[in-house]
């Protein structure tokens, strides 16, 4: 089905309901340990400012890295490895503008009305495409659809929100840009632990090359993380190696363990359309839930209840038919601007948002994989 305009989203979630099935399933984890030494001095000297970058702050970066080089160390990465990285990283002032400029929006600013975010995300073209790769990759993703019990459309939707589907992954070279962003420092805890998985990754054997991505480290099909990749990326065409940036059907098997690890149910929707009587008074029954991931988007959803609830409420859902089993809690989300009042959102939901923390991708999301699966 391909739509002309946001307010058929509502319709094709709604419409997408009859079709859910399911099992449980596992995930995998890979470590690396190895030996150690020291950065000398003269690998040091190596470090060269870029143009803009005095001299002072090139020796401060230069001997964050030997911190960094140190903690690496500790944590098994191997001193070849060290050598072959740490000394030829420069400081990247772009990449730390960049990473300026994105600072989060202020907690009380208004959110954004859904229907031009959906639209911004979703159109016929990337509808269009999505079900080929669907068609291309078939007996791949419904393998691990069997297995994991994540949707393929889920998997497929996933890879075209966050690359294009594969044609859009960043070419900044990870080292030099989670080095920047560390020694910069608004979120060193995050970015030098990010510096730290990425050396892991070479210690492995991963080829520098492939290590390219957004300026915020962020890489392959999938956009993983270096940690993320570490704990969960996972081979899906059996040759042995998770190769995200070059192999679909390892990207595939990777989102979807992403999934069952943030708690992916089987059989279960990731959410549906609904009409919402005036006579539920949605402010009342706003969440009170105290997350430490994701709370600026969860603090829009209301408190969680059964389908069982949500009937006896006089909520409905737009295509007409609720999941099978009444029992299935789930969230209301109001959207403003889309065609439905609202959307009921299932611990499904919650696993999109632990890949993304924003209901815009979350939504999107769900919505390219109903039309790609439609
Ligand atoms: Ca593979």
């Amino acid at each position: 089905m391909v739509f002309s305009s946001v307010q058929s989203l509502g319709a094709i979630a709604a419409s997408k309901l009859r079709r859910v099935g399911g099992r449980l399933a596992v995930c995998a984890g890979t470590a690396v340990l190895l030996a150690c030494g020291t950065v000398s001095t003269a690998q040091r000297e190596i470090v060269q400012p870029l143009p803009g970058v005095d001299t002072r702050q090139a020796q401060g970066f230069a001997s964050y890295l030997d911190s960094v080089a140190a903690r690496a160390r500790r944590e098994g990465v191997s001193q070849r490895t060290l050598d072959s990285v740490l000394p030829a990283l420069g400081y990247d002032e772009s990449i730390a503008a960049l990473d300026q400029r994105f600072a989060p929006t202020p907690a009380g600013q208004s959110f954004p009305s859904f229907g031009p975010e959906m639209a911004k995300r979703i159109n016929a073209a990337k509808i269009r495409q999505g079900r080929q790769v669907y068609a291309d990759e078939a007996a791949r993703l419904v393998a691990i659809e069997q297995q994991t019990g994540v949707p393929a459309s889920i998997m497929v939707s996933i890879f075209g929100h966050e690359t294009s589907y594969g044609t859009i992954m960043g070419n900044t070279d990870l080292p030099r840009a989670l080095a920047t962003l560390a020694y910069e420092g608004r979120r060193r805890d995050l970015f030098e632990g990010e510096l730290v998985a990425v050396l892991k990754m070479i210690d492995m054997g991963v080829p520098r090359q492939v290590l390219r991505g957004s300026y915020a480290g962020a890489f392959g099909y999938p956009q993983f993380l270096p940690s993320v990749y570490l704990k969960l990326a996972k081979d899906g065409d059996g040759d042995g190696k998770a190769e995200i940036w070059s192999s679909r059907a390892d990207a595939f098997a990777s989102i979807a363990n992403y999934m069952v690890e943030a708690g992916w149910q089987r059989g279960v929707p990731w959410g549906f359309a609904v009409a919402v009587p005036s006579s539920v008074n949605v402010a009342a029954i706003a969440t009170r839930e105290n997350v430490a991931k994701c709370a600026r988007a969860i603090e829009r959803h209301s408190e969680w209840k059964t389908m069982r609830e949500w009937k006896a409420l006089g909520v409905y859902p737009l295509g007409g038919v609720w999941p099978a089993d009444d029992r299935v809690k789930a969230s209301l989300l109001v959207t403003p601007g889309l065609d439905a009042q609202g959307y009921l959102l299932t611990r499904n939901y919650r696993a999109i948002l632990d890949y993304n923390c924003s209901n815009y991708y979350a939504m999107s999301v769900g919505l390219l994989a109903d039309g790609v699966r439609n």
